[in-house]
């Protein structure tokens, strides 16, 4: 049990038993007087009815004036329990005669007056008794010639009581009735009482202290999510009782993130211009080498002519503005139909074509080659192995070789492109999982800084890999080793601890093999946060709307919730449709009203795991369409094509909501371009609970794409959403994604790998002067 709840309790019982007391020693005496009050009547009633009976034999017994008869008839009448004595008196308020107990100092006055007081009571030595005095008439006058006769009764005068002398009445009747076991029902009535209320007490206790426990559990969990930001950011999950405090919280927090921008200024922002000034401050020229397997810019043969194509990835939008502020080398597989037509005798091409800023190095694979490497063991292995999507992956052996051909072919392309035996090479992804070792076998003074895009799992569901160790030995060939998330950094180290006979250094996150330590830290990617200038270009909002909803047909009032991702099973596309059925088939209001707009760029659809998927998709789509479809309105539009960054951008920005509910992902860059387009702090934002970017998107509604119940409701809020608490979480969202932009992910990385330069240049003259 909590102490402090305890405590708390125990303030609020005192009070609680004080007034239970309190109300029990009140009501006590109460109880009793109203309960002697009702006895007391119905011993009155009781007394009229037994003289009622007892008149005819006494009046009898008087006219023949025969006393012995009416002492055994009172005598007879006493013997009931509860009948203490009677009397009888004459007109005058003399006693006539009596049962044989009835008490020689009562009086024909006394006990009449005792009768017609409030409390008809006397207290005796045997108890208390109740004292009734009735009046016995006759209907027609008597002759009446003994002790009771006629002619007293004319002067008959009793005290207070005008009419009887009239000449009806004969006598009257004392009935002196035993009160005792009132006194002892009313004993029993007062234990009941108190055991009641007892009894009512500790039952009020018992609850209180339950309840009060659990709900200062509640408490106190809500109010420590609310300040490590977790409920105050998912409002979904809010006791609503709390929703005043995280208001509150939420107003202050911003009030001072603006303070602390305003003291920082710029100089918090990372920026293309400050990443360049700091290379320039850093570096003394140093080469920066970009290796992906995916390149930033692809030609293609249309028709007779060549374009040029930006693929839809996450590691391009992250990377590239990167390598612009750098001037670098970007050494990546040249995939396009024209990429080969376009490239020089070195297989270089300086990109962007319009304005070259930087050299992309073209490496060329046969379709064996790519099958193997690319769809076999990183597509097929690698992607099911580290995301949760329930996707088995599968290993080939023949898969294998083929990577490890190719990362030996990446490898030998960093080692021609580096001008200096030291270069900073930025591997990526789970493509290249054997570069890093590859490359310090040649190179070994460069500094190797890996990023590893997607999550890293368990090391259970790693430890199926057949060549785990050697996927793991090439990754440590890195100096650095960067996760999005220090989950995925944990779950690495952990799946080191229990592969490799390594020495890890937990509190400062180094892995040491064989001499080679790698530092495992995170860095959350993010992208590249709009300028003025760029801003300035857009489409203004209403544009952006009219383009869509024309592209679309759709009615001006619609409300337009769009997804923007590749077309992979790992973003819950599948879950996110069936969350908009429950919505529609939950609120239907919403039918006719509500359009989603799902934008999914083809990818490796040469695999049967996604061409399978992009089927299920498409046909759930129709299902969808079909049930809640209405003439021309069709709730779902499936567009599973590429588009360019500008359409992309119209998109996000003619939307109300954006869903995106991956089932695992390493950050999900969607979310944030989102944001970044809406410079009108409009439109809501639902992300899945399973997305890297869900811990710094707080702001957005965060779901369970497995919970299609949570996830419809969470449609409806976001339809729902007033304007005001739009702008309030997009300002907030804003506020995070322009902070925490790519350039910082950059700098932040780069600022490790030269720290650990330094580090290692220091080291190997220290070991020199030994
Ligand atoms: P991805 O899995 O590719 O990235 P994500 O981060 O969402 O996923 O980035 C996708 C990129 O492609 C975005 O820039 C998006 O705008 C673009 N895109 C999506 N659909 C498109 C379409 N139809 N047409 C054109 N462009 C489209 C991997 C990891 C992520 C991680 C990134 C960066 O899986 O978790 O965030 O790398 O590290």
């Amino acid at each position: 049990m909590d102490y402090k709840a305890f405590r708390l309790q125990i303030r609020f019982l005192i009070p609680l038993i004080i007034t239970l007391l309190i109300a029990a020693y009140v009501s006590v005496p109460i109880l009793d007087q109203v309960t002697l009050r009702w006895f007391s009547r119905d011993l009155s009633s009781r007394a009229l009815m037994l003289s009622n009976a007892l008149s005819d034999s006494i009046i009898d017994s008087m006219m023949a004036g025969n006393s012995s008869r009416l002492r055994q008839l009172f005598d007879r009448t006493a013997q009931d329990e509860r009948l203490h004595a009677i009397g009888l008196c004459n007109v005058k308020g003399e006693v006539i005669e009596t049962s044989t107990n009835f008490p020689k100092s009562l009086n024909c006055a006394d006990a009449f007056n005792i009768s017609q007081s409030k409390e008809p009571h006397l207290n005796l030595t045997s108890g208390m008794i109740h004292v009734s005095s009735i009046k016995i008439k006759k209907n027609k006058p008597y002759a009446i010639e003994n002790p009771y006769s006629p002619e007293a009764t004319t002067n008959l005068k009793l005290p207070n009581q005008e009419d009887h002398t009239e000449l009806k009445e004969v006598g009257l009747i004392i009935l002196l009735q035993d009160l005792s076991f009132i006194e002892r029902r009313s004993q029993d009535t007062k234990q009941y009482l108190i055991g009641l209320i007892t009894a009512l007490g500790l039952m009020i206790a018992m609850v209180t202290m339950i309840v009060a426990q659990l709900s200062w559990r509640g408490w106190i969990k809500g109010v420590q999510a609310l300040f490590r930001g977790e409920m105050l950011l998912n409002p979904i999950a809010h006791p609503p009782e709390l929703e005043p405090l995280a208001a509150d919280l939420r107003l202050r927090l911003r009030k001072l993130e603006e303070e602390y921008r305003n003291v920082v200024g710029t100089d918090s922002e990372w920026t293309p211009s400050r990443l360049q000034e700091f290379l320039n401050a850093h570096l003394n020229g140093e080469q920066i080498i970009v290796v992906s397997n995916r390149e930033p810019y692809i030609n293609e043969h249309i028709d007779d002519h060549i374009i040029i194509k930006k693929p839809a990835s996450g590691l391009v939008t992250a990377l590239e503005p990167i390598v612009r502020a750098c001037a670098g080398t970007w050494i990546a597989h040249g995939s396009g139909s024209a990429d080969k037509n376009t490239v020089d005798t070195n297989d270089r091409i300086k990109v962007p074509e319009s304005a070259p800023e930087y050299c992309l190095r073209r490496i060329w694979l046969n379709a064996e080659e790519e099958q193997g490497y690319y769809y076999g063991f990183a597509n097929e292995g690698m992607w099911p192995l580290c995301h949760v999507a329930h996707v088995r992956p599968i290993f080939r052996e023949s898969d294998w070789q083929q990577y490890q051909k190719i990362n030996q072919r990446f490898a030998d392309a960093v080692i021609q492109e580096s001008c200096k035996p030291d270069p900073i090479v930025l591997v990526q992804d789970y493509h290249l999982a054997l570069l890093p070792q590859m490359i310090r076998d040649k190179l070994p003074k460069a500094t190797i800084l890996t990023f590893w895009h997607i999550p890293w799992p368990n090391p259970e569901s790693f430890g199926i890999c057949p060549w785990k160790k050697e996927i793991l030995h090439g990754l440590l060939g890195s100096d650095i080793l960067g996760f999005h998330t220090k989950y995925h950094c944990k779950n690495f180290i952990e799946t080191v601890d229990r592969t490799l006979e390594a020495r890890i250094e937990h509190e400062h996150s180094i892995i040491a093999l064989k001499d080679k330590e790698t530092l495992v830290e995170s860095y959350p990617i993010s992208i590249e946060w709009p300028s003025q200038t760029e801003a300035s270009e857009w489409l203004s909002i209403p544009d952006c709307r009219k383009h869509v909803f024309n592209q679309y047909g759709l009615p001006e009032d619609t409300i337009l919730a769009v997804g923007v991702d590749r077309f992979d099973y790992t973003k819950g596309i599948l879950e996110r449709l069936h969350a908009i059925s429950r919505f529609l088939e939950k609120y239907p209001e919403w039918v006719g009203r509500f359009v989603f707009l799902q934008v999914a760029a083809p990818t490796r659809d040469k695999l049967d795991e996604y061409a399978r998927f992009q089927e299920q998709i498409q046909s759930l789509t129709a299902k969808i369409n079909s049930k809640f479809g209405l003439h021309s309105y069709h709730p779902i539009i499936l567009v599973a094509k590429h588009h360019d960054r500008s359409e992309i951008n119209t998109i996000l920005r003619a939307a109300n909501v954006c869903i995106l509910t991956s089932l695992h992902d390493g950050m999900n860059l969607v979310c944030k371009e989102f944001v970044a387009t809406r410079n009108d702090l409009q439109g809501v934002l639902i992300l899945s609970r399973f997305a890297g970017a869900a811990r710094e998107m707080t702001e957005a509604l965060i779901v369970n794409p497995y919970h299609v119940e949570e996830t419809a409701d969470a449609i409806f809020k976001a339809v729902n959403m007033p304007r005001a608490e739009q702008h309030e979480r997009m300002i907030s969202l804003r506020n995070t994604v322009r902070e925490f932009n790519v350039f910082r992910w950059a700098g932040k990385m780069l600022t490790h790998a030269i720290r650990w330069r330094l580090r290692t240049k220091i080291e190997t003259r220290l070991n020199n002067l030994n």
